[in-house]
């Protein structure tokens, strides 16, 4: 089922026309409203009249989370602060937070955009979408709330925590959509099994996982320890929350409504277009956003643009999934590593389960990598030999993949950290060291 035909099916000339149109109000009203693009357009000597062709966009400058930083706390809305009816923030760690404000309009946006996600998972006004993405601050709890309530599902407003109470209700109510990271949807599944619950004997149909990078091995452990379709769900503060694109059942790619955000894949070094196909780093403008319009914001996720037809009938260009962040990316060595490619292997290997940690050190000067990774019951319960030879087989594979050599550390079964919401991958003891 499409949510929205008449948009999400729109022929390529009409989309263009659109964006156009939209991108021209976007522009206008981020130079009129916001000093700090004014300035910035100023800078580079342009004015929003010159934005005359969608191509015109590459001279709009970029903005980046560090502007957004300066402007702390509102300093990139558009609309009065009376105007602006609710706040976001986004989970970064590091520095000042980003501040994200939405007008009544841009709400209604975000429940059109989140209902097509939905949509594109099966859900409709009779399915029971659990949502365990947190509520508050962060994005995730009330974006597909918003999306749930337009298409009229019956949400539960789970909030992430407690696991055990999850899973009872997941039993109970018979819910059918599940909304959480991925590393949390793996958790619940083993906390399910403890409870002696088997996970696929629920009723769930489908979910919607992201918020948190992971793999094509990983979607293929969800999809069997529950039995639904696993899809994949992206979305950022800055730009919306969740809802910027989504898999369709195809699970080739993630839709971008490109009604609503106008996408681009750069050279991250030299900021230069990159032609489809070409992995680099994302970059989206918003076209309908009035409390904060985001003009040619960097992401940092590095996928890559697929603009052949998809069968599902929907015309939006897809993203392939994200392969890892310009900031994640590890360096080790001068090898750059992505935690997914880690990943991947292990998921391949039988006898582990995929919770794993990965700590980078330097203990004398040159970088070491382990990688924990738990074993399986069978596994823990195995001779010392076969242990072995497991962890040796797995530290080639890696090494095979990756070009450097790794430790790898077998720990117990639940050892390592769980997590309701990001997972902490990349632990990098580096900067500690040095
Ligand atoms: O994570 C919004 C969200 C909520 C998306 C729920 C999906 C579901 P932020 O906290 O601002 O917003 O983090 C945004 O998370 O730039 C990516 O690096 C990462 N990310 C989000 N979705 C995916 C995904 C929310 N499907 C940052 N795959 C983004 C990989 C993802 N990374």
């Amino acid at each position: 089922m499409i949510w929205n035909k008449e948009f999400e099916c729109m022929s390529e000339k009409k989309l263009k026309a659109l964006q156009l149109e939209r991108l021209k109000q976007t522009v206008q009203r981020a130079y009129e409203k916001v000093p700090y693009y004014r300035k910035k357009f100023d800078e580079v000597g342009l004015k929003p009249e010159d934005i005359k062709t969608l191509d015109d966009i590459k001279n709009i400058p970029f903005t980046s989370k560090a502007d957004l930083r300066e402007v702390y706390p509102f300093g990139m809305f558009a609309s009065s602060l009376s105007e602006i009816v609710e706040i976001h923030m986004s989970s970064g760690t590091t520095g000042k937070p980003v501040v994200a404000g939405y007008t009544r309009n841009d709400i209604d946006i975000w429940a059109e955009v989140m209902a097509r996600c939905l949509t594109m998972a099966g859900a409709t006004k009779d399915d029971i979408v659990q949502n365990c993405y947190g509520y508050g601050l962060f994005t995730g709890g009330f974006g597909v709330h918003y999306g749930a309530h337009k298409i009229g599902a019956m949400v539960v407003p789970a909030s992430a925590g407690n696991t055990r109470r999850q899973i009872e209700i997941m039993r109970d109510f018979g819910t059918t959509i599940l909304t959480c990271t991925p590393s949390y949807a793996l958790y619940m599944a083993e906390v399910a099994q403890e409870m002696g619950i088997e996970p696929t004997t629920l009723k769930l149909k489908a979910g919607c996982f992201g918020a948190e990078m992971w793999t094509e091995q990983m979607r293929k452990e969800i999809e069997k320890r529950f039995n639904l379709n696993a899809l994949n769900i992206y979305g950022l503060t800055e730009i919306i929350g969740p809802g910027v694109a989504h898999e369709c059942i195809e699970k080739k790619g993630l839709h971008v409504f490109e009604d609503h955000f106008y996408v681009e894949v750069i050279d991250p070094d030299t900021g230069d277009s990159l032609p489809d196909g070409k992995r680099g780093e994302l970059v989206l403008t918003t076209l309908t956003r009035e409390g904060m319009p985001m003009l040619r914001f960097r992401t940092k996720d590095i996928t890559s643009l697929i603009r052949e037809k998809c069968s599902c009938g929907r015309t939006f260009a897809r993203i392939e999934r994200i392969r890892g962040r310009t900031d994640d990316m590890i360096k080790v060595r001068g090898v750059m590593i992505f935690p997914y490619q880690i990943e991947r292997t292990i998921l391949e290997v039988q006898g582990v389960e995929p919770h794993y940690q990965i700590i980078i050190t330097r203990p004398q000067h040159l970088d070491e990598i382990e990688v924990m990774v738990e074993m399986s019951k069978e596994t823990f319960s195995d001779e010392v030999k076969h242990v072995e030879n497991l962890r040796k087989k797995l530290e080639k594979r890696i090494e095979e993949t990756i070009g450097i050599r790794v430790k790898v550390t077998l720990v117990e079964p639940k050892s390592l950290p769980r997590s309701e919401g990001k997972a902490k991958r990349v632990i990098d003891k580096r900067s500690l060291i040095d």
